[in-house]
């Protein structure tokens, strides 16, 4: 029964530690137009990446609404299947999972005067430029203090800032030190 506990607990503290150092983007669809009709979204989509943890932020008047769809009824305006619906005036939406992703407004016509947005989620954080799909940590030799060689095969960035690797690895191993903390009773 305690090791559920426990689990759960690592569990958590895990979720903690992959969050933690992806710095999540807000964004606020369409920008200053809002949720309305007669605006492009897959122009303001443009140019964007969305990754996991990241918010749409859909601002709007009364009557509308943003609903999550499949990609059919996203493509055709069916209404009534919604995953999701709100009406708030203020609809943040994070985003928890990868691929794509489909929102329209459910009120008759809405949809099909332009009221529709598709984005595409990825997984990696947007500070890491996916190099491969292992994330290992990278412990840098401790003969090196200062020179950090730039080694890693980033063919198409040319921004591998190092200083956004410090507070990733400090938080790591924070989380490490609370692994410890949690573990060590148990031991
Ligand atoms: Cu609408």
């Amino acid at each position: 029964m305690e090791s559920n506990t426990v689990a759960g607990v690592l569990i958590t503290i895990l979720t903690l530690c992959a969050v933690a150092p992806s710095l999540a983007t807000s964004y606020t669809v369409g920008d200053t137009a809002g949720w309305t009709t007669n605006v492009d979204y897959s122009t303001w989509t443009k140019g964007k990446t969305f990754a996991v943890g990241d918010t749409l932020v859909f601002n709007y008047p009364g009557g509308h609404t943003v609903d999550e769809v499949s990609g059919t009824d996203y493509s055709s305006c069916a209404l009534g299947n919604s995953i999701s619906t709100d009406s708030s005036g203020s609809t943040k939406i994070t985003l928890k999972t990868t691929g794509p992703h489909y929102y329209i407004c459910g009120i008759t016509g809405h949809c099909a005067s332009g009221m529709k947005l598709a984005v595409t989620v990825t997984g990696a954080a947007s500070t890491t430029p996916s190099t491969g799909t292992t994330p290992t940590t990278t412990t840098p030799a401790t003969t090196t203090p200062t020179t950090t060689s730039p080694s890693t095969t980033t063919s198409s960035t040319i921004n591998s800032s190092p200083a956004t690797l410090s507070p990733t690895i400090a938080i790591l191993f924070s989380c490490l030190a609370v692994f410890k903390l949690i573990l060590s009773p148990l031991a």
